[in-house]
């Protein structure tokens, strides 16, 4: 078996070997490229793995803590919905989104794996996207855009390395899987999934993230502030071809997977 991380345990009620033998992993990759697709197929692969998608219904039904008041509009009873807004006016918005965005993330890393797994041999936690990628790809793209300005940056980077310092053990990751796509075959998904938020999104966005993707995950050429990330183990997976309908492109997945993790 692969040297245990080194993280602290967070949970009193879970063993501290337990909780370090668990291996964790972030699946990057493009809008639409079909992460929560295949985190949805890894889930059915291995009692042992559990998946913790991203928590995209909240940041499209922001819920105010004041349902009951009677002041509040019906727009705030039923909630925002900040990635529409973020879309719609990024100038206004990026920045509120990166706060929501990263408070899920760290909530999700910090998520204790589930007791079921205390019975598995190599147990492991798989998260769509990570605090990483929403600093990497996505905040930097909105501030290399404009949409967030020097002042944002400026505090966002401080803030998010800051809490990743304090959180840091309890939400490192061992591992990265990334799922690379064109931006066209991106764009295609994107379509055929129809989130009506996402209808405008252009090529050119699809293609700048595609970049920083490349960048980070691929090329390894972007400089980064994390020392864990500077030698995370990456699995590049290439889902151009479908693999949501295709059993055996899917048994290939699973087993580059399995090997992967027997090598970290
Ligand atoms: N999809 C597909 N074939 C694939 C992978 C994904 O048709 O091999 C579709 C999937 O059903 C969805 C869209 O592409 O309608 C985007 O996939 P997903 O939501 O998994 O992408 P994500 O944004 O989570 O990466
Ligand atoms: O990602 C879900 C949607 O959320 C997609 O429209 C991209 C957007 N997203 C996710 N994280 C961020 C950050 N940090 N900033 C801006 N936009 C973000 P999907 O890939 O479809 O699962
Ligand atoms: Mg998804």
């Amino acid at each position: 078996m692969a040297t245990p991380p080194k993280r602290m345990c967070i949970s009193p009620s879970l063993n501290d070997s337990f909780e370090k033998r668990v291996k964790r992993v972030s699946i990057e990759g493009n809008i639409a490229a079909g992460k929560s697709t295949f985190v949805r197929i890894l889930q059915k692969a291995e009692e042992a793995w559990e998946v913790v998608p991203e928590p995209i219904a909240r940041w499209c039904n922001v819920q105010t803590d004041h349902d009951d008041s009677e002041e509040l509009s019906s727009s705030q009873k039923s909630g925002g919905n900040l990635l529409q807004m973020m879309y719609d006016k990024p100038s206004r918005w990026a920045y509120t989104f990166q706060t929501y965005a990263c408070l899920s993330r760290i909530r999700a890393q910090l998520r204790v794996p589930p007791a079921k797994l205390d019975q598995a041999d190599a147990p492991v936690q798989f998260f769509e996207r990570s605090v990483y990628s929403d600093r990497y790809v996505f905040a930097s793209n909105l501030f290399e855009a404009g949409c967030i300005n020097e002042t944002e940056w400026a505090i966002y980077q401080d803030w998010h390395g800051w809490l990743l310092g304090e959180f840091g053990p309890k939400i490192d990751l061992d591992a990265i899987i990334y799922l690379r796509a064109t931006p066209e075959r991106c764009m295609e998904r994107l379509h055929v999934r129809g989130r009506s938020e996402e209808q405008d999104i252009e090529l050119e966005y699809l293609q700048k993230l595609h970049d920083k993707h490349e960048s980070w995950l691929h090329d390894r050429d972007m400089p980064v502030d994390f020392d864990c990330l500077k030698t995370m183990p990456i699995l590049v997976l290439d889902v151009g071809e479908d693999f949501k309908t295709n059993r055996i492109k899917q048994e290939d997945l699973i087993d580059q997977v399995k090997s992967f993790l027997n090598d970290i």
